[in-house]
């Protein structure tokens, strides 16, 4: 029995839906990062940077989004989430893990909390900021260019449900990733499954177009 601490439309989201791609059971509880209870003292004892997520894995708080992918995949092999270690697509699973983890997601971090680095004038900020993220889409969108529908290739991966999330955090930027059609394609793939559709009941979210 897995424990996530979440809130809806966060980095909470990825291992929300890997765990309901994985049918792994558990349950949720919600922050109220609104209200900043994820800088409670109760919380900081679970995660000491005061983020969600927090999944309790046997009894352990275990946090960092990628982090939670790579151990829910290694932990359910059964879902098939992830590419196994000696199969041909491991190192790209990997590499495209890293290169969300080291690049989008912490651009998005910086576009949601320009305060982290003391950014004053926002909107400067943000306007520098910008086209670190769109570089991203044109990689991603890249990795899709050959006209494959995930980006391992046929197959879906963990891999395609981080991307998705990610993607879904642009939606009120001047440019969203679904202006990239290949990447608008690969969304829909992902908002189709019941993971997706799932998880926006539970966490009460409203689809993006
Ligand atoms: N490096 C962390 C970042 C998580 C993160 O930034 N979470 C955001 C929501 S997407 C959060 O908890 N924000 C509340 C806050 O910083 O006060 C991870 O990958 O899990």
């Amino acid at each position: 029995m897995y424990t996530l601490y979440y809130s809806p439309g966060a980095a909470s989201m990825l291992p929300h839906l890997l765990l309901l791609e994985t049918g792994a059971a558990h349950e949720l509880k919600r922050v109220d990062t609104a209200s900043g209870e994820q800088r409670s003292a109760e919380y900081l004892k679970l995660n000491p940077n005061g983020v969600v997520p927090t999944l309790i894995v046997d009894g352990h708080p275990r946090a960092e989004t990628p982090a939670l992918l790579l151990l829910l995949c290694e932990r359910h092999p059964e879902a098939a989430l992830a590419p196994a270690t000696d199969a041909p697509e491991r190192a790209a699973f990997l590499q495209g893990v890293l290169f969300l983890a080291n690049t989008l997601q912490p651009a998005f971090r910086l576009w949601f909390y320009p305060s982290d680095v003391g950014a004053t004038d926002e909107a400067a900020f943000k306007a520098g900021l910008r086209p670190r993220i769109e570089r991203c889409f044109d990689q991603l969108a890249a990795q899709l260019a050959d006209g494959r529908p995930y980006l391992l290739g046929e197959r879906f991966s963990a891999l395609d449900l981080y991307a998705t999330m990610l993607m879904r955090w642009s939606r009120n930027m001047p440019k969203p990733a679904t202006e990239w059609p290949l990447l608008k394609a690969l969304a829909d793939r992902v908002r189709a499954r019941p993971s997706w559709q799932k998880l926006y009941e539970i966490e009460g979210l409203t689809e993006w177009v």
